[in-house]
Formats: structure tokens, C-alpha cells, sequence
């Protein structure tokens, strides 16, 4: 895949690739060329069979402070009002790019994550953060509401309630809070977060990349159906499972080992 973007980083280690926003002087604030950086990276790492985990990352002291605020007051200054969904639908298009994304995606988050880049984080499958991590729902702040998905995955994780607190009140959440809510998966050192995160990318990265993205579309379709259309696409999507190289090499291992305590049970009886 396409390294020589300006505002994003590529860089791949065996099966792993990590996408770091890279505009560290401003926190990674996303610019319209970030955006579009990042849309065609994530893009090419979903067609790319040579990867098999993505990490999002943020360069410098941050992961990212949400849209950048300049190009945005420049776009309200100007004659021509900003056509709002239009300027959204380019987000869409990269959240939805995270969401089927058919391996796993991991963000690593440090340090500010904020406004539609928390919402981007938010996107992805696991969530690993930093302690010294402040999480914003920012836009109550600048009169927004939130964008970039966020009504949609903040009450899947963390509950109805508190999403209205995290969302009206927009107040800094620490990375020790966020795991307790369940905001992100674990939180761990600063000077733990880069080896966390490979240890935990290098593992899904050999593991059943097929089957995970069957988990990713159980999962995700599950939580906008009710339980006997989940059963339903449980049946559809085990049965994919159940045809992959994977679990048929699995199945023989157990089956040799099952076979193998069988024949000691049988000779102890001897
Ligand atoms: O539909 C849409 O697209 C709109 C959607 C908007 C969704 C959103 O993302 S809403 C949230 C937008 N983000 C914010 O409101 C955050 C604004 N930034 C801040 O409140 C503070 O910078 C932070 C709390 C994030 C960090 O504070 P601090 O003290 O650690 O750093 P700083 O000194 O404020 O920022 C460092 C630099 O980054 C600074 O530039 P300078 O002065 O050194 O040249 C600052 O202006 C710049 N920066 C920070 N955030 C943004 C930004 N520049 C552009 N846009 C930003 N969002």
C-alpha cells in the first residue's frame, strides 16, 4: 500500500500495519488531506492480504484533537456556507471503512483524544489507552452534537446514562476512568502503551483472520437486532466459519488430541 502520504504514517511490521495521524504540532488535528490520507490508508489496508491487524495511532503528545478547528472557522468565514453533510459524509465514509474493516483494528490512544477523533477511536474494535489518556467528547463545548458516529457507538459502550454524561457534560475522561466505564478495553503505563498494543496487534495478526471477521459482523449486526435475528445470522455466519482452513485445522489438532487421551484412558484400562 501508498507510504508517501504527508499527514499519516504507514508503517508495516510482518502482519501489522500502524496508521499514525501525524500533524503533531497541532495535536493531529484532522485537516481535510488527513481525512482523505487516512480514508485511503484504511481503504488499502482492508484490501491488502498481506495485513491482518491495522493500529491507529496518534504522533507526538496526543492522539488527536478532533476536526481542525482553523480549517473550520475559515470554511464559516467564507461566502459559501459549509454544506454540512456533505463535509460529514467524508467521515462517514472512513468510519464505515473502520467498521468493515474485515480484520481486527486497534487504536492506541495517548495523550488528548478528542471531538471526532475520539468518535474514530470509538469506531474501532479495541481500544487500548494510555494513563496519562484525556478523553473529550468535546463538541457540547463548540455547540456541536456529537458527530463522526458517536451517538451511535458511545450508548453501545457505555450505557445510555452515561453517555448523556459523557456527551452533555463533555468533560476530560482519564484513561483509568475510560477502562472503568468501558470506554476502552484496558488502560496501561505511558511507557507501556507502544509494546501493549504490538503484543495485542502481533496476536490477532496470527490469529484466525477469516473467523474474526465473522465475530466483526456477528457482533456489530447483533447489536441492531433482536435475539432471534441474531440466531439467525449466528447460523449464516458459523456456518462460513465452520468452512475456513482454520477451524478445519483446529478441529484436527483437538480431534488428535481427544483421539490421544482417548488411547491412554484405553491402555491405563488395559
Ligand atoms: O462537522 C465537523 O467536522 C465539525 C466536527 C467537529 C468535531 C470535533 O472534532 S469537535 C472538537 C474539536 N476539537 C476541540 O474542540 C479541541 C480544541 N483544542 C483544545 O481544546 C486544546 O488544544 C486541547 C484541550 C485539545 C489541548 O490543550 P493543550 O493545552 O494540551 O494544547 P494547546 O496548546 O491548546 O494545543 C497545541 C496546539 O494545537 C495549539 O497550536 P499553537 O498555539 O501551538 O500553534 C492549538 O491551537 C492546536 N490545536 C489544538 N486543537 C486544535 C488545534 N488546532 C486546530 N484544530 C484543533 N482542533
Amino acid at each position: 500500500m501508498r507510504t508517501d502520504f504527508q499527514n499519516v504514517l504507514v508503517e508495516q511490521d510482518e502482519n501489522v500495519v500502524t496508521l499514525t495521524m501525524n500533524r503533531p504540532d497541532v495535536l493531529n488535528a484532522i485537516n481535510t488531506l488527513m481525512l482523505e490520507e487516512l480514508t485511503e490508508a484504511v481503504e488499502a489496508a482492508a484490501q491488502d492480504e498481506t495485513i491482518r491487524c491495522v493500529v491507529l495511532a496518534g504522533a507526538g503528545r496526543a492522539f488527536g484533537a478532533g476536526q481542525d478547528l482553523t480549517e473550520f472557522a475559515s470554511a464559516h468565514a467564507g461566502s459559501q456556507p459549509l454544506n454540512v453533510s456533505e463535509h460529514l459524509a467524508k467521515y462517514h465514509r472512513l468510519l464505515l471503512a473502520i467498521r468493515h474493516m474485515p480484520k481486527p483494528v486497534i487504536a492506541a490512544i495517548q495523550g488528548v483524544a478528542t471531538g471526532i477523533t475520539l468518535n474514530i477511536a470509538l469506531a474501532c474494535d479495541i481500544r487500548i489507552a494510555a494513563d496519562n489518556a484525556r478523553l473529550r467528547e468535546g463538541f457540547a463545548r463548540i455547540g456541536l452534537v456529537p458527530d463522526g458516529g458517536g451517538g451511535y457507538t458511545l450508548p453501545r459502550l457505555v450505557g445510555l446514562g452515561r453517555s448523556m454524561e459523557v456527551a452533555l457534560l463533555a468533560e476530560d475522561i482519564s484513561g483509568a476512568e475510560a477502562e472503568r466505564i468501558g470506554l476502552v478495553n484496558r488502560c496501561v503505563p505511558l511507557s507501556e502503551l507502544d509494546e501493549t498494543t504490538r503484543a495485542l496487534a502481533k496476536r490477532l495478526a496470527n490469529g484466525p483472520t477469516r473467523t474474526y471477521q465473522l465475530i466483526k459482523e456477528l457482533m456489530y449486526k447483533s447489536v441492531d437486532r433482536d435475539l432471534q435475528a441474531s440466531l439467525h445470522l449466528e447460523g449464516q455466519l458459523q456456518e462460513a466459519a465452520y468452512a475456513t482452513a482454520d477451524h478445519r485445522e483446529a478441529g484436527n489438532q483437538i480431534h488428535g488430541q481427544i483421539k490421544a487421551s482417548q488411547q491412554t484412558i484405553v491402555r491405563r484400562r488395559c
